[in-house]
């Protein structure tokens, strides 16, 4: 790990109060000590990277300039906060990010009273600070209220949602534009084509130059005529600079500013500091500034692994199985080759979710809506009235967004979506914020929906063919993050029957009811039962809606206890779908739900947390056993 003390200026730095007296040079210093520091400690232990890097003099000089923690900083989603946490307080922390115990790798507001406002999805920030700055108006309160927001971040609706709002109130709000024209793959933001073309247009550098010639030359004119002319030079100014969209929102428009000189950043953060009404700076950044490796393949180092700080190489050995990102991405292309009307949605995660590759072999049968999950889904609704099979590939968390347009735009009307649902279940190091927990919950209520969940990959690849030639109305797969279980992998693929259940080892004591990623763990808890002298039948659900009631009969009927096994919340998943039905038929089997308690779930690696929650093999031979004694099976948990 790092030694501190060989960071000369960060070494003297614990809370942003230690700067404020710094001098330029020594600023200057402390943003290269900052950024070795990120590099150092990143390259060992991985973490989010390139947005930190980028986000390094930015952050000293919001920290310079305002009154933190009094004054309030709101950073949208979080991975780019680093530089933040280490002038924070958590500069020794930093080396225990995403770890288990250690520091979040987003905003907490438990972590530190400068984690103004928890932050892990996108597109939050302006809403929050807005409701900060309104409660500090209510409050009759003086600080200051800066939201920081990605230009990837603004391709999420809520923020404009969020700016029309904060253009109507006109409380004193700035908003902080990171301008780094990149997302995780490349940015889908329209209006960022618009900035770099009228940017770079000359006619706007010359009128610029001329408006600002002309205001420096009146300056010995009367107060009068210097109001005029700023009068004038706003009125130029919205319709010439790029700031004219935040300015018909009702935002004064300030930028662009080069958001690696942290001399020009304080000085306009020092100009705005004291303004009327909401204000945006507009701040152009590089993504990695300042690392070679990721300035070169930023979309490699958004977040990583650990890796060889003078390469960028990832130090992990490649070699291990395919993950299911990996093979649902594949299945899909060779399933577009055999129907062109079957396309691919993303919302900005072309590579988290395997869709990279149909990008490139079908660019024309993929899209990439930017961070717009809610658009995502209603945009699929609409190509699936028109008969083309839209697969929405969207993390389990991130699709919690488009919660309502799975109702209201696909499933009432029955139309024939796709949803792929990656990440479902615990995904490790992102923790309670990204954790797919909830997804079966929230899409098992949902009228009409199929919902299934793969036992290992190349079901994963059977159930994606079995939803795109299911014409019905919408139907999910979920499945998990991280590899699959290296099983032979056919050529082709074979259609599931809807609704049916897989039996997968015969038993006679108790039945393992399991879904997607239990299923493989419950076939090894039952060979520790086996050894106990307990044996266990395993039934692969595949369907989690609708249930394969004709097998829940049955097993009612033949077994006393019962166990159902899954990776999402125990409120309202699949085990309470099981025992809704059970109370209809009003069956007496005895029985257990194993899956996430009722809490939001740190962070730390996925088999630390399947330990910890008593879901792994052993846990949940542990929990089994206890339950065909009798004897009580609640696992209290810290995590
Ligand atoms: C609702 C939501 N969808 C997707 C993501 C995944 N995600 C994390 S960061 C990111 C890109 C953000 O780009 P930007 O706001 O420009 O920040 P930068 O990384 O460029 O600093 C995406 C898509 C997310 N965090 N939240």
């Amino acid at each position: 790990m790092s030694d501190l003390n060989k960071y000369e200026i960060l070494s003297k730095v614990n809370y942003p109060s230690d700067i404020r007296n710094f001098d330029v040079t020594q600023l200057k210093q402390l943003c290269s000590d900052l950024r070795n520091y990120l590099i150092d400690t990143i390259s060992e232990i991985g973490g989010h990277f390139g947005g930190g890097l980028g986000t390094v003099e930015l952050t000293v000089a919001l920290h310079k300039v305002f009154n933190t923690p009094d004054d309030l900083v709101v950073w949208d989603t979080g991975h780019q906060a680093y530089p933040h946490k280490i002038l924070t307080g958590r500069k020794e922390a930093l080396q225990t990010i995403r770890q288990l115990h250690g520091i979040s790798g987003f905003l907490k507001r438990t972590e530190s009273e400068y984690d103004t406002f928890g932050a892990g999805h996108a597109s939050t920030s302006i809403s929050a600070a807005l409701g900060m700055a309104v409660a500090r108006d209510i409050n009759n309160q003086k600080r200051k209220v800066i939201a920081i927001i990605g230009d990837g971040a603004m391709t999420g609706g809520m923020a404009y949602e969020a700016m029309n709002n904060s253009g109507l109130i006109k409380s004193d709000l700035i908003v902080v534009l990171n301008d780094n024209n990149m997302s995780i793959a490349p940015n889908m933001w329209q209006i960022s084509n618009y900035f770099t073309e009228m940017i770079a247009h000359p006619d706007y550098n010359k009128v610029k130059g001329q408006i600002w010639q002309l205001t420096g030359k009146l300056d010995h004119f009367g107060d009068r005529v210097r109001r005029i002319a700023a009068r004038l030079e706003n009125g130029i100014k919205a319709v010439l600079t790029p700031g004219m969209l935040f300015e018909a929102l009702g935002f004064r428009y300030f930028g662009p500013v080069n958001g690696h000189n942290v001399h020009q950043l304080i000085k306009i953060f020092e100009q705005v500091k004291g303004m009327k009404g909401p204000v945006l700076v507009h701040v152009l950044t590089q993504k990695g500034k300042g690392y070679e490796p990721a300035e070169n393949d930023i979309q490699k180092l958004h977040a990583s692994t650990p890796f060889d700080k003078l390469t960028g190489k990832a130090l992990k050995k490649s070699g291990g199985n395919p993950s299911y990102t990996f093979i649902f991405g594949k299945a899909l292309v060779e399933i577009v080759k055999e129907n062109p009307n079957v396309v691919g949605i993303t919302g900005a995660m072309p590579d988290g979710t395997g869709l990279d590759i149909l990008q490139k072999e079908f660019p024309k049968n993929c899209f990439d809506v930017g961070i717009a999950e809610e658009h995502a889904v209603t945009f699929a609704a609409g190509l699936a009235t028109q008969n083309i099979i839209p697969v929405v590939a969207i993390y389990s968390t991130f699709l919690q967004r488009a919660f309502d347009q799975m109702i209201h735009d696909v499933a009432i009307q029955k139309l024939h979506v796709v949803f792929a649902l990656d990440r479902a279940g615990l995904v490790g190091a992102d923790g309670p914020t990204h954790h797919g927990a909830f997804d079966l919950t929230y899409l098992r209520m949902i009228p009409g929906i199929v919902l299934m969940a793969p036992k290992d990959e190349s079901e994963l690849r059977d159930m994606l063919y079995t939803a795109v030639k299911y014409k019905a109305g919408p139907i999910a797969l979920r499945y998990p993050r991280g590899a699959g279980l290296g099983v032979k992998l056919k050529e082709g693929f074979d259609l599931i029957e809807i609704g049916k259940s897989e039996m997968i080892r015969e038993g006679k004591d108790a039945a393992l009811l399991a879904v997607g990623s239990m299923v493989n763990y419950s076939m090894k808890a039952a060979d520790i039962l086996e050894g106990e002298g307990l044996s266990c039948e395993v039934i692969n659900m595949r369907f989690i809606k609708p249930l394969d009631y004709e097998m829940l009969d049955e097993a009612a009927k033949k077994f006393s206890k019962i166990i159902t096994l899954e990776e999402n919340a125990l409120v309202g998943g699949f085990g309470s779908g099981v025992l809704e039905y059970f109370s209809e038929k009003n069956y007496k089997t005895d029985v257990l739900r194993i899956g996430l308690p009722d809490h939001f779930i740190e962070h730390g690696t996925q088999p630390e947390l399947h330990q910890i929650l008593g879901i792994d093999p052993s846990g949940i031979a542990h929990k089994t056993k206890l339950f065909c004694e009798n004897r009580t099976a609640i696992h209290e948990v810290t995590v």
